[in-house]
């Protein structure tokens, strides 16, 4: 390769990577993608249909970041499926799958889309948390900060080739991150959404968020690009069922509550209402 070729740019070509995971023979792993879009797709319908009537700035605030998980999430399997965001990477010496071969190539299917666009979707979902918390933007911001962090530098644990000890330091630097997000939802949030009045709500989705969220990490560490004790179909399918708990099923506990736009969740002239802590209603 030419001085300076990225790992990204040798290997399969999108379309050589397709054809590898719709051709036959993964239809487990291709299913893992096509799924994920339907629901997606599902989803953001829904969101439209049921927030149609939401009249409260506030309310249509966490409708439309509900919203943009979604969109975020049905670009980012039309990724995958495409072969666009997948690549074949070989692991450094000391991995337990170094030496492996994937369509031809030497070196592991790699899923990088997902970290990728796991940047622009989990900010998303921490923006509509703390508002039905009732926190405010510099905590909300201070999340979303660190779920970027959190995403890029476990997208750089996955493409390191150089060293497995550095994988796992950016495993290490990742997961200090999510800790940070972890501490605020768990404290400040808590608290936050008992004053606001949304506790029975925030308890739910805090749940399912954190103990979803703790999934990912784990996934990886077993998975290809950790330990390797999982193969790529089940690893896949683990982040996929784990996107179904922590974004669709989030999204419509959140959406149904909302829907009613109870005084807890309207945010009053902050939010652009013009009745300071009254819902705007043209009926
Ligand atoms: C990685 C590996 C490095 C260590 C940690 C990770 C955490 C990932 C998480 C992802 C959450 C994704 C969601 C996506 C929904 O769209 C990057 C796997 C801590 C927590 C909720």
């Amino acid at each position: 390769p030419a001085v300076g070729a990225h790992a990204l740019q040798t290997g399969p070509t999108d379309a050589e990577l397709f054809e590898y995971v719709f051709g036959g023979g993964n239809t487990l792993l291709a299913l893992s993608f096509v799924v994920n879009i339907a629901l997606a797709g599902l989803t953001i319908l829904g969101i439209v249909y049921l927030g149609r009537s939401l009249t409260d700035p506030r309310s249509k605030a966490i409708a439309t970041a509900l919203l943009l998980i979604s969109v975020v999430s049905i670009s980012s399997y039309t990724g995958l499926t495409s072969g666009l965001t997948l690549s074949v990477i070989e692991m450094p010496a000391g991995h337990p799958a170094a030496g492996a071969t994937t369509a031809g190539e030497s070196g592991v299917l790699v899923m990088w889309g997902r970290y990728l666009t796991w940047t622009f979707s989990t900010p998303f979902i921490l923006i509509a948390l703390g508002l039905i918390a009732g926190s405010n933007w510099t905590k909300i911001l201070t999340t979303c900060a660190f779920t970027i962090a959190m995403c890029v530098t476990g997208l750089a644990a996955a493409l390191t080739t150089s060293s497995l000890v550095l994988r796992w330091w950016w495993f290490v630097l990742s997961s200090t991150f999510f800790l940070v997000i972890v501490y605020v939802i768990l404290v400040d949030w808590t608290a936050e959404a008992e004053r606001t009045g949304t506790s029975d709500l925030f308890r739910t989705l805090k749940l399912l968020t954190v103990v979803g969220w703790f999934g990912y990490p784990i996934l990886w560490a077993l998975g290809v690009e950790g330990i390797a004790i999982l193969d790529v179909a089940i690893t896949s399918w683990g982040y996929s069922i784990l996107d179904v708990i922590t974004k669709y099923v989030v999204t419509f506990l959140a959406l149904s509550y909302i829907v009613d736009e109870p005084e807890s969740i309207t945010g009053g002239s902050d939010y652009g209402a013009t009745l300071p802590g009254s819902r705007v209603s043209d009926d």
